[in-house]
């Protein structure tokens, strides 16, 4: 990693002068535990890109299909531990007054990290809820055979589907106007580890930087949220962000 150490020092002296903090991570925050981003290499599942697989059709079209990819993935997310990334972030929670982490990530290492105050934006891989009454259910701490037989709500036996907002859903209510209120009235935003191509969750970062907070971006690649940004940190967020704690 190399980065201008007068950067990790502005971002540093940003984050200890803010009252208010909000960070929105994506894929690339758990690159380093070794989970998969969904654009670039390796975003490929069976020939499958994940605007293919992430919709309502797909699962109607082939649920099997469906929850094989989730089941691999879920593979992934458990055999995973955070990485110093994520426990970075722990500490922002730990060092400011008022803290809020908004997650695009569905496979529940910031709470293993330790993150309390945390909006799961897309849900969680762990968690699978009824397509006919809607009841959720957290799946067993183990991962399921890819071909095991589909799981069932136990209350009406209907087909359970992944606790995830898939292309063309609506996010969970409250979710997405807790995080732009936060956005608004944040001193700081850190986004971590985003494309920045999934609306609306890239438009969190866009709106805090408009209503006047200091943009961070950490990310190794240029985006349209490192473009708006105040100070892009070009680095994997598993090292530039212990190092902008440690400068601060
Ligand atoms: C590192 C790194 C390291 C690598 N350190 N960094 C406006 C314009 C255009 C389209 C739309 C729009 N508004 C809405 C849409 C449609 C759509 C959308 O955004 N489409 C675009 C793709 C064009 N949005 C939706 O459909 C959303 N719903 C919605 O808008 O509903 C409206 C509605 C209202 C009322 C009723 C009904 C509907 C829902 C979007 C759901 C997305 N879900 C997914 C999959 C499910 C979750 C799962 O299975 O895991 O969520 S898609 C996938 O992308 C996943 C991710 O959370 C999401 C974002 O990806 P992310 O996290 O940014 O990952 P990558 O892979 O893209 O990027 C990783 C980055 O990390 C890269 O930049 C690397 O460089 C970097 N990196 N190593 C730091 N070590
Ligand atoms: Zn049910």
């Amino acid at each position: 990693m190399s980065i201008d150490p007068a950067l990790i020092a502005a971002a540093a002296s940003a984050l200890a002068a803010a009252r208010r903090v909000l960070v929105l991570t994506g894929a690339g925050v758990s690159a380093e535990s070794g989970i998969p981003t969904f654009r670039g290499a390796g975003g490929l599942w069976e020939g499958f890109r994940a605007e293919d697989l992430a919709t309502p059709e797909a699962f109607r079209e082939d649920p099997a299909r469906v929850w094989r990819w989730y089941r691999w993935r879920r593979g992934i997310c458990l055999a995973a531990a955070p990485n110093p990334g994520h426990l970075a972030i722990v500490e922002i929670e730990r060092r400011v007054p008022a803290f809020l982490l908004a997650t695009q990530n569905v496979d529940g290492l910031h709470p293993r990290a330790g993150s309390r105050k945390i909006l799961e934006l897309h849900g969680n891989i762990h968690r699978a809820r009824c397509t006919l009454c809607g009841r959720k259910r957290d799946l067993p701490p183990e991962p399921e055979a890819p071909h095991a037989p589909l799981p069932a709500c136990a209350a009406c036996d209907g087909l359970l589907r992944p606790d995830i907002v898939w292309f063309g859903e609506a996010y969970a209510e409250g979710v997405l106007e807790t995080a732009f209120e936060e956005a608004g009235r944040a001193d700081v935003v850190v986004s971590a580890g985003t494309s920045g191509s999934v609306y609306p969750p890239a438009a969190i970062a866009l709106a805090g930087k408009r209503a006047g907070a200091f943009l961070i971006d950490v990310n190794p690649a240029a985006t349209e949220i490192s473009a708006a940004a105040d100070i892009h940190l070009a680095g994997p967020s598993g090292e530039v962000l212990p190092a902008v704690l440690a400068a601060s």
